[in-house]
């Protein structure tokens, strides 16, 4: 091989390693609040999505999410929950909190104003997880 296939190669192969590291560990990943003072906090960066754009939380305590929209694009303007009935907006190169606590376990959605950029609040059962299926045969 000349020094030009093999620096293709190399090429190539950094590439494909790219590929999947961003496919596989970039993406989609959820990320769990931290508690801080009672409030389960999250920063979210905002620029062309929300990273990270899965955010796992508990029922019952308060949440915090710090968006930072680094972008002056439209699209990420406002950021809205409707099942909170939340819709703020996020001015450019700063960071806006946006606070509520969510009572229900679910899946909630969030979402850019023009309904393009998506992103996913979890909100699991507070507590332990397997709490309420547990079996009451030792009850009288
Ligand atoms: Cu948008």
């Amino acid at each position: 091989m000349t020094a030009a296939q093999i620096a293709v190669t190399i090429g190539g192969v950094a590439a494909i390693a790219w590929v999947l590291w961003f496919f596989l560990f970039s993406r989609g990943t959820g990320i769990a609040a931290a508690a801080v003072g009672g409030v389960q906090e999250v920063q979210v960066l905002v620029k062309g999505g929300y990273s990270p754009d899965t955010i796992i939380v508990q029922a019952g305590t308060p949440v915090r999410l710090q968006f930072y929209r680094d972008e002056t694009a439209d699209c990420s303007e406002r950021v809205v929950f409707d099942a909170f009935g939340i819709n703020q907006e996020l001015p450019a190169f700063a960071t806006t909190s946006v606070e509520f606590t969510p009572d229900q376990p679910g899946e909630y959605p969030f979402r850019c104003g023009m309904n393009m950029l998506k992103g996913l609040l979890v909100v699991e059962p507070r507590g332990e997880r397997h709490a309420a299926s547990s079996p009451h045969k030792f009850h009288d």
